[in-house]
């Protein structure tokens, strides 16, 4: 850790201050260019203790920059994860509202759901699978707090990796029979396809992003419980999207899914 407790305060405090009243700010390594990766999941971890404080409850996880695509279009190269609470979720076929959120974008991406604990290190695709209850179809909006989403991968970790909203729906299905790899993801905006690419854009495997957590929150010595919600990353590029834009998400044997934005 290279910063103090009250310095990340300060800085947790105005990422969720930005969050709440939808403002941009500057990456905040530009301030504290020494900052380093615990001091950055410290943030987030910080961010996370505010709002349960405030009695918002954590509702699930989300592993992110797991693609080429995302990597590329973010110029970075390593994943990250952040948390998901209780009122980023938007029920399926409902409305985000524009006045709450900065720059909000849309990426494809596959839901699942555990059925027992995963801890790492040494999890696998196998392991995750064993203990996927189910998959579904999400739309993860990213809003990063930061102008023009230029960030790099400290500041993004401290901003809770640009969650800000979410919505899962289709079918929920089992995996033994499906191979997630191979399964088509078509993104549309107003009837558009805006976004088309295959499970295996994420990591080869999306179950490899869950592996691939399980192991990272290992090494902080948590595990993901048995009943957690995670986001295994976006398939493709995140897409923006304006007030009026109407997006639904079809994945192959997994139905689709749908959001407004208003
Ligand atoms: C960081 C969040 C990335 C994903 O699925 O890759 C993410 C960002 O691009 O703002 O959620
Ligand atoms: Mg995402």
């Amino acid at each position: 850790m290279k910063l103090d407790k009250s310095t990340i305060q300060t800085l947790a405090a105005h990422l969720e201050t930005c969050e709440l009243e939808a403002r941009d700010t500057l990456k905040i390594t530009d301030e504290y260019p020494e900052m380093d990766w615990d001091d950055a999941y410290a943030i987030q971890d910080e961010i996370k203790r505010r709002k349960v404080a405030r009695g918002a409850r954590i509702v699930g996880l989300k592993a992110g920059l797991t693609s080429h695509a995302k990597m590329k279009q973010m110029g970075v190269e390593t994943p990250v994860f952040g948390f998901l609470a209780d009122y980023f979720a938007v029920p399926e076929g409902g409305e985000a509202k524009m006045s709450e959120l900065i720059h909000p974008k849309v990426e494809p991406e596959i839901a699942f759901v555990t059925k027992a604990p995963l801890k790492g290190p040494g999890c696998h695709i196998g392991s995750v699978l064993a203990a996927t209850d189910f998959v579904m179809p999400a739309i993860e909006v990213i809003d990063s707090r930061y102008r023009d989403f230029k960030f790099d991968l400290k500041s993004v970790v401290a901003d809770n990796c640009s969650s800000s909203r979410f919505v899962v729906g289709g079918r929920m299905a089992p995996v033994d029979n499906l191979d997630l790899r191979t399964l088509g993801v078509v993104m549309e905006k107003n009837g558009q396809v805006v976004s088309l690419g295959a499970g295996a854009a994420v990591l080869g495997h999306p179950a490899a992003a869950i592996a691939m957590l399980a192991n990272l929150l290992g090494e902080r010595g948590e595990e993901i419980p048995a009943g957690t919600l995670i986001l295994s990353g976006g398939i493709t590029e995140a897409v923006a999207v304006h007030a009026g834009d109407n997006v639904t998400l079809r994945i192959q044997e997994l139905g689709s899914v749908n959001m407004r934005f208003v």
